[in-house]
């Protein structure tokens, strides 16, 4: 018998436009189709939209290894784009030190530390919200929020942070095909590399930032001098463009269900937990990849060496098999177990500032606002990763 002929081949390109902006169809096909599928655009490639199947692909990182790059390139035979990132596309043992590193700066304690600063802006910047009226979800909250706090704790000064912008939309296109998106990402990425690996050097750095705390640890002989800046390149590669689509997509989720909005409203300790239930629902990373680094299977499904294995993350977090009523979004669901900051020893090293970040703008958003009235079609921002608006524009009715 032929092996591959049991593996259910659709007809979908992940990165087509049509699926970048409406993806729950393509999703529920994935699904539907199979444990495992095989995309016939890119026939390498088996698929996983399951939530069990993507849980364990990513819980089992010593068989699907991430060296080989967690974007559709296979570093083994085509060129990284940029050399490879010494957490994201590295394997234990290199990621093993990188990770501590990263892990301790963003500790619990850390964001202790950082919470009274990021709730105070971001009242401050919803406070300028609502004087407004009527704004732009994006242009207006959810893109400077993120664009201001994180920079900040990191330790780079005020000029130039657009760059960070350009750099995500390229660092996030550059994980799918060499489709018109990367190549469009791409014409602007000679200048924009050269202020990011600049703004890695320490004397950009602010003493007791998270940047000059990498440089801190390089000094104790945990990561070579060498390696600092490009740990520093993590941060501003997924500090920035990921926030700011969660917020962003946490603001439409709540535009769309007046109804929870308003328990928000009426209960603002549910800001967290409903940003929490908007990762699920509208995932930021949509996908990633990791490789197959010996003959193995899923699901009973066997897959070859070397095979890319894409996980569809934000097909994972609507699997009727794990969440009842899977598309409803429910500020008090409590999604334990969501798939939107990965899972296993990649996960998101970064996810407890993420969190703060979005609880405190839909906090001080609930303390304010009573209603939040969308005032017309918001439009997207397509990018071969990322789940992203490029505006919606809002109406705030203040409390
Ligand atoms: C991006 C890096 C959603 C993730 C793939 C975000 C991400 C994480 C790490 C890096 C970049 O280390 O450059």
């Amino acid at each position: 018998m032929n092996e591959t002929a049991a593996v259910p081949e659709l007809d979908i390109d992940p990165y087509a436009p049509e699926n970048l902006l409406h993806p729950y169809p393509m999703h529920e096909r994935m699904r539907e189709a199979g444990a495992v599928v095989r995309l016939s655009p890119y026939p390498s490639v088996m698929a996983c939209a399951r939530h069990e199947q993507v849980h364990a692909v990513l819980n089992d990182h010593a068989t699907f290894i991430s060296s080989a790059g967690v974007g559709l390139t296979n570093f083994r035979t085509e060129k990284p784009f940029r050399p490879p990132s010494l957490i994201l596309e590295a394997d234990p043992p290199h990621h093993t030190a990188t990770r501590a590193i990263l892990s301790r700066i963003l500790s619990p304690k850390t964001v202790m530390q950082i919470r009274a600063t990021f709730a105070a802006e971001a009242d401050a910047l919803v406070e300028r919200c609502v004087a407004k009226g009527e704004i732009d979800g994006i242009h207006d909250l959810a893109q400077p929020y993120p664009l201001k706090v994180f920079p900040d704790a990191v330790g780079l000064d005020g000029e130039g942070r657009e760059n960070l912008l350009l750099y995500g939309d390229l660092v996030f296109n550059s994980m799918g095909p060499r489709n018109e998106l990367l190549a469009r990402s791409a014409e602007r990425v000679g200048p924009v590399t050269q202020w990011i690996m600049d703004h890695c050097q320490r004397a950009q750095l602010r003493p007791g930032g998270f940047g000059d705390q990498i440089y801190q640890a390089a000094e104790a002989g945990e990561i070579t001098m060498e390696q600092a800046p490009m740990l520093v390149r993590s941060f501003l590669s997924a500090g920035v463009d990921t926030t700011i689509n969660g917020i962003g997509n946490a603001l439409y989720s709540l535009a769309q269900h007046p109804g929870e909005y308003a328990r928000l409203h009426g209960d603002p300790a549910l800001a967290r937990p409903a940003f929490e239930e908007a990762l699920r629902w509208e995932s930021t990373a949509q996908t990633f990849y990791r490789t197959a680094v010996r003959a193995t299977e899923i699901a009973g499904v066997p897959v070859q060496e070397n095979t890319k294995v894409l996980c569809m993350l934000a097909a994972a977090n609507r699997d009727p098999r794990k969440w009842p009523d899977p598309d409803r979004y429910d500020i008090t669901r409590r999604p334990v177990g969501h798939m939107a900051f990965g899972s296993g020893i990649h996960g998101c090293v970064g996810q407890a500032i993420a969190r703060l970040e979005g609880e405190v703008v839909l906090s001080a958003l609930a303390r304010r606002v009573k209603r939040i009235e969308l005032t017309g079609e918001p439009t997207r921002r397509l990018n071969n990763t990322l789940r992203a608006l490029e505006t919606l524009p809002l109406r705030l009715i203040p409390a």
